[in-house]
């Protein structure tokens, strides 16, 4: 079965966690807490809590560029952008147990991150999103598929999922390009009903 990671986010109707508990509801379970504005504090208050919510559901819950608080939390893991610590440096800090994710926008991101014994990646953006600001070149389906091909070529077979702007209707081709999961935010929170949008999703890995 393919993955569904959910990428917290607030909107008018949402709060980060009540986001959360709607992917969790609908079957998603894997939750990224991605809270870019909040303080230390803040966000470890919110992980705790979803740290709960995400025992409940039997979900991973990973934490976004704070490895810090994903200890502090007893997050499953942490994923690390680029500007955030250096992935052999969460590694001595967290151990061989916990889930350590990196950012990529090329091949040769990928090959770094496997180097710094990363366990999966998310490579994007795929399209144009508003959640992320300082996006980096789109990627779009073609750009899947030439890093693909290249991680073939170079025998990476590392779990790599996809990222940015995706919507429901990208995800077969998404997956077919070789994914083995898929990272959504505002598709799923700014439909009507996200629960429903996420059990919709999960039928469809
Ligand atoms: N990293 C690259 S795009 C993105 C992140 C965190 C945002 C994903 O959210 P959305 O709303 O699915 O584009
Ligand atoms: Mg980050």
């Amino acid at each position: 079965m393919k993955q569904l990671q959910f990428i917290t986010h607030r909107n008018e109707m949402y709060d980060y966690l009540e986001g959360a508990e709607l992917a969790l509801k609908g079957g998603c379970k894997w939750i990224q807490l991605r809270m870019k504005d909040a303080d230390k504090k803040e966000l470890l208050e919110n992980a705790v809590q979803l740290r709960k919510m995400c025992r409940e559901y039997d979900a991973v819950l990973i934490i976004d560029d704070h490895a810090d608080i994903a200890l502090q939390a007893d997050a499953d893991g942490v994923h690390l952008g680029k500007n955030d610590m250096d992935p052999v440096d969460a590694r001595k800090l967290l151990g061989q147990e916990k889930i350590i994710g990196g950012t990529a926008n090329t091949f040769d991101d990928i090959e770094i991150l496997v180097s710094k014994g990363v366990d999966y990646i998310g490579l994007g953006p795929f399209r144009f999103t508003q959640t992320k600001k300082n996006l980096s070149s789109l990627l779009g389906i073609g750009g899947y598929e030439d890093i693909f091909d290249a991680c073939r070529e170079k025998g990476i077979h590392i779990p790599i999922v996809g990222i940015g702007g995706i919507e429901y209707d990208d995800i077969p081709a998404l997956l077919s390009v070789g994914l083995s999961g898929i990272a959504m935010s505002s598709a799923i929170l700014n439909q009507e009903n996200p629960q429903r949008e996420v059990e919709r999703i999960m039928r469809l890995m």
